[in-house]
Parts: structure tokens; sequence; C-alpha cells
């Protein structure tokens, strides 16, 4: 197998002179809010900027020139570090970190009452939880295409939905599913839905991969036939979980359908084993489609359960209770042994599952499976167009808007090109399709694999990212954990063509590659959307009522409002801070020595922290984000009298 090397030739991206020159202009201001009286500037320089797509001429380098911009977000999962990071693509630069199910100092997440409060917390004000697992980044749609609007990712450790929004780029809700564990493929709504009557907003949908005892409260443990998999649905705007399908099976990850009518998991344990072994006896499994308007329907009449303490509807999905295809909720479409991924074709016509402990892929019609919910199709197995071999370990695939799916091989470690449509063909008999058009070594042991635009009507077949597993030689040892390697890959021509590679902190799954004109940032917040902002230096203070205190503040660089602050030892203290900085990217910090807080406020932003004053003395609060030329001299003190 061959390794190519990258051409090298013309730089990634242009950007048009106009939003060049604004951009400059927006960096030049910066410079003067070092007198922290810069007012009023607008944040439309940053939207300028994000305007005009770049081209990828065939030979391209994929190196983007110092100064100048990807033409790609690429929006990534990192596993157990529990936040989503931003890549410049096809750079594979890392432009942020969103903390969201971890306590990050870089943005106070987790220790502002702000974060506490989309991250939950117990009743001493304590988080539920400090870890979690991202696996899965998905964006939110709108006709086929990415909105801007939203992206989701799932915590399989603690089974929470979180949404970042793309404007400000910041976690702003979490939700925790009930009644499942290893909550792990989510994929939202391709379109609004279809039926305005049933449904108002779009919705995300939520695959459980372990099977618990329903419900799951200290009885039943040793009986397997209380162990239950419930698929979710949670409203995209409210957040709020709608409805639970229960499944016979486990479910991995999760696809819909271009129509809003159909969603599905592939699953890996429908023989319903409890250990290792028991999954992997069973020579096919199943990918289980769910028919959203019958279950709807099915919830509006009344047909559901409630499982323990939790009130989300929960709809019979098991084969025992859909045995009239008419009537059905599901449909188990069995493919080969121990299926992982699946993946809907930009052209809304197939689901892929990839084999895993089989070399295949499977497609399976869309149109075929509604034909099976109608009674049409007799055997869910009839839904199944192709299945080709492809190698060894098929995990995820990807397409390019051409026809082509990209299927990651872990145990070849290889990225495999192939042909749909000549698939279908080598499936009815035809001896001469060419479904394998191009193979190339990744390095090494690639799990998931996407495409710029990938599953959006507007695929557009020019970047191909490979998310490896292990880089072993590829980078610098730094100890007993190498990095993961992202590859970035040409595929505007015929043969995939591997430009280059980044490594990235473990552990990131799985990931989109989005037209970055369709992501509209903001960098100054409102001051109005802060109820508690302290609009002015002015109206600094301490309020004390009994032993609560709050502490007003303003942060104007390079100047906190109160250069000190009195409090008594015992009391809660809560610090309400106000950034009335107006200029992008001029940044407070606010941390307490010896308090454990540190945290930042934006332009026009306000964040508050509250904390016990339980230790009295001299506390030196400072700025902990550079700022300005005095930044070191911004500073206020706490002293906590006895
Ligand atoms: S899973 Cu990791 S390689 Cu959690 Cu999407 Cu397939
Ligand atoms: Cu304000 Cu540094
Ligand atoms: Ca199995």
């Amino acid at each position: 197998m061959k390794q190519r090397k990258p051409n090298s030739t013309a730089a990634e991206t242009t950007i048009p002179d106009e939003g060049r020159r604004r951009f400059l202009g927006t960096a030049a201001v910066i410079g003067v809010a070092g007198a922290g009286l810069t007012a009023g500037i607008s944040v439309a320089g940053a939207a300028d900027q994000q305007s005009g797509t770049a081209a990828n001429p065939s030979g391209s380098t994929g190196e983007v020139e110092p100064g100048q911009l990807d033409s790609y977000y690429g929006l990534w999962s990192s596993g157990h570090a529990g936040e989503m990071r931003v890549l410049g693509i096809p750079s594979g630069r890392l432009l942020k970190r969103i903390p969201v199910f971890s306590v990050d100092c870089m943005s106070g997440w987790g220790i502002t009452n702000e974060s506490k409060k989309i991250m939950g917390t117990k009743p001493d004000g304590s988080l539920i939880y400090n870890t979690g697992d991202l696996h899965h980044v998905h964006a939110s749609y709108k006709e086929g295409t990415y909105d801007g609007k939203y992206a989701w990712g799932n915590d399989k450790l603690h089974s929470r939905l979180a949404r970042v929004r793309l404007d400000t780029m910041e976690c702003d809700r979490i939700t925790e599913i009930p009644n499942v564990q290893g909550f792990h493929g989510m994929f939202p709504d391709k379109r609004d839905p279809v039926d305005p009557a049933v449904n108002s907003t779009t919705r995300v949908f939520c695959g459980a991969e372990f099977s618990i005892p329903l419900p799951n409260n200290g009885k039943g443990a040793d009986d397997v036939k209380q162990y239950g998999s419930l698929f979710t649905c949670v409203d995209a705007e409210t957040m709020a979980v709608r409805w639970q399908c229960r499944v016979d099976g486990n479910m991995d990850l999760v696809a819909t359908s271009f129509d809003g009518k159909l969603a599905a998991s592939n699953q890996y344990n429908t023989e319903n084993g409890v250990h290792y072994e028991d999954m992997m006896s069973a020579e096919r499994d199943a990918c289980v489609f769910f028919h959203i308007a019958r279950i709807e329907q099915a919830v509006k009449d009344g047909r559901f359960k409630t499982i323990g303490t939790s009130k989300v509807p929960v709809v019979d999905g098991r084969k025992a209770a859909n045995t009239d295809p008419k009537m059905a909720l599901t449909c188990y479409v069995p493919v080969p042994k121990n299926p992982h991924g699946v993946n809907a074709t930009p052209d809304g016509k197939y689901f892929i599952c990839a084999g895993k402990l089989s070399p295949t892929a499977t497609v399976i019609d869309l149109q075929q499976v509604l034909s099976w919910f109608n009674g049409a199709l007799k055997d869910p197995r009839d839904t199944v167009a192709a299945e080709p071999e492809l190698g060894l370990g098929p995990l995820h695939t990807a397409f390019d808007g051409k026809g082509n799916a990209y299927t990651t091989l872990f145990l070849d470690s290889t990225a495999v090109k192939w042909n749909i449509e000549e698939a279908i063909k080598a499936y009815q008999g035809y001896k001469a399709a060419k479904v394998v058009l191009d193979r190339l070594d990744v390095h090494y042991q690639p799990g998931h694999i996407n495409a710029s635009m990938s599953e959006t009507t507007q695929a557009d077949g020019k970047w191909l990212a490979v998310g490896c597993k292990f880089s072993k030689d590829r980078f610098l040892p730094v100890g007993p954990l190498h990095p993961e390697n992202e590859q970035i890959i040409d595929i505007s021509g015929d043969e995939m063509r591997l430009v280059h590679e980044t490594p990235v902190s473990p552990e990131p799954h799985d990931f989109i590659i989005v037209k970055r004109d369709l992501i509209k940032t903001r960098q100054v917040y409102n001051l109005d959307d802060f109820p508690n902002a302290v609009k002015d230096p002015k109206e600094c203070r301490v309020e004390r009522h009994g032993k609560k205190v709050t502490v007003y503040l303003t942060a104007l660089a390079p100047i906190f409002g109160l250069r000190e602050f009195k409090v008594k030892r015992g009391d809660e203290v809560t610090i309400i801070l106000t950034n009335l900085d107006m200029v992008e990217d001029l940044a407070h910090g606010f941390g307490i020595a010896n308090y454990d807080i540190n945290f930042i406020v934006h332009p026009q932003q306000t964040q508050s922290v509250t904390f016990k004053a339980d230790k009295a003395g001299v506390f030196w609060c400072y700025c902990t984000h550079f700022c300005h030329a005095l930044h070191l001299e911004m500073r206020s003190r706490m002293i906590v009298e006895v």
C-alpha cells in the first residue's frame, strides 16, 4: 500500500481585501484599547473576515500561510477531556477549547455561578459531576445543511447532552438523560420536522450503549430480562427530554434521515450480553430504525409508560411489541457482526453501517425501510442495497458529495475510498463493478473520519480528516501516552493525498468540518443581557445582608472598580464582576489568592462567584488574563477581618 507525499504549491486561503482591512482596523483598535476608554466598537469586522470561500486546488499542500485564515471550522470532540475543540481546517491549528463537562480556569467554567448553573450543582453548591467523556459533535441543520446556530456534544460517562451556541462558542445548556447509561451516538434533525402539528422545533436523537435494569434502583442486577436500553429524543431549543423508546439490544452511533422521517442506531449487542464474550456470539447484529412520526403519535395517544422517578414517556420499541410492520415503531435490519458507525449519505438515500468485526459496510436503502414500515416489504434484510467488502475493522464513513464514501479501517490502518452505486451494482451481481477506488495508509488505527460538509446537502469533496487513535512514531515522544494524530487528506482529486498531520491531546472521537461562512461569531456581549450587570464604576460597592455579602465590581482596563473590599471571616461572599470594556478580545481575569477562584469575563459580560470567606487576612485579587500594559498592576485586595 502506498503512502503519498504532499506536493507543494499555493497557499490555502485568501481573505478578500475589504475584509482584510477591516480585520487590521479592528486589531489596531485593540492596541488603542489599552487606554481603557475606547467605546462603541462593533463586531462587524469579525463577520467580514468569515465571508469568502477558499478554493482547494488539487495539489494544495493544506498549509495555511502565516496571517491567512482557514476555510473551514472543525468542531472536534475530546473524549475524556470533556471539552469541545475548534480546529482550523485544513491547517489543523487548534483555535479554541470550549469547556463543557470539565472544570476549566481558562474561562472559569465550573467556577463561576453562571457556569455552575449550566453544569448542575448539589444542594451545597458543589458540582454534581467534575468529569465527562465527549465523543460526538454535531451541529444544527436547516434544510439539510448547517445553520450555524448550535453544536451538541454527548457525555458518554454521565449520559448528558450539552449544547454549545456557535455565535459565542460557549456551552449554554446541559441536559441529563434519565434511565440510560453509556449515552453514545447522537444526531440532530437535518430539517424542520415533517409534521408541524406534532413537533414545533427540531430534535436531537440519542442512543444508549449500555443496558441497565429499568428502573435502576438496586434491584434486578442479576436478572438480565430487566435490563434495557432507551433511545431518547431531546428538544433542540428547550433541551427538554421529549420521549424515549425502549429497544431490544443496545445502541451505539446514531444517524438521521434528511426528510426527518427516520433515525437509526447500530447495535452490536443484539445478544443482550452482559459479558464481553456474550456480545460477540451472533453472526449478525442490527441497525435499528425508528419511525419518528409513529413514535410521536404513540406519545400523543398516551401509549407509553414512565420508568422510575422520571416523567418522560417511554414507548415500547421492542420486537415483541412491534410485529405488525404497518403499526411498528421500530425496524431491526440485520447487519454483520458487531457493527460500529452509521452515517447518512448526502443524497439522502442511504445509511451506511460499518462492520467492525466484519470486513464489510452495509448500505441500507431508506426508501426500502419506509416500504417495510408500510408493509410492502417482508424481510427487513431486503432493505440492504449493498454490502461491499472493504478491509479489516471498518468503523466510520464520510462522503464527498460525488457518490463516493470514505471508510476507516481500524485494523488495516487505512482509509478506503469506494463508490456507493458501484457497490450496489456489485451486490446485484454485476461482476465488472469497480467498488474500491483508492486506499491510503493512515497513521495509525483510525477511528472517526469526516469530510468537509460531509453529512449535508453541501458535501463538497475537498478535505478529509482522519482521527488516528495511535501516533506511535510520528511525533516526539512525551512519556507513556502519545498524542493522537489528526491527518488531513486532500480528496479533490481521484486519489486521496495525505497533506499533513496534527498531534492532538487525547482523545478526540468524532468531529465535523463546517464551511467558515456558515458560522458567524460575536466578540462583544450585550451588557443588557445580564440582569446583575454593574453598569458603571461608580456603582461598585459592598452590600451586606446578615452573613451574606455581595461585592459589586467592574473591570475597565487596567482598573478594578474597587481597589479593596472588606468582608468578615465566615461570610458567604458573592462577587459580581462586569467587564465594561467594549473592544473584542479584551477579556479580564479575576483570581483570588488561596481562595481557589479564577475566571475571566469578556467585554460587556458579567460573571459572578460565590464562596465562603473562611480564612482571615489580606488576599490579593488580580487580573489573570493579559489585557493591558498595566495588566500586572490591575489588582484589588480582599481583606478578610476576624
Ligand atoms: S466512537 Cu470513538 S471511534 Cu465513541 Cu464515535 Cu467510533
Ligand atoms: Cu485586566 Cu489583565
Ligand atoms: Ca454482537
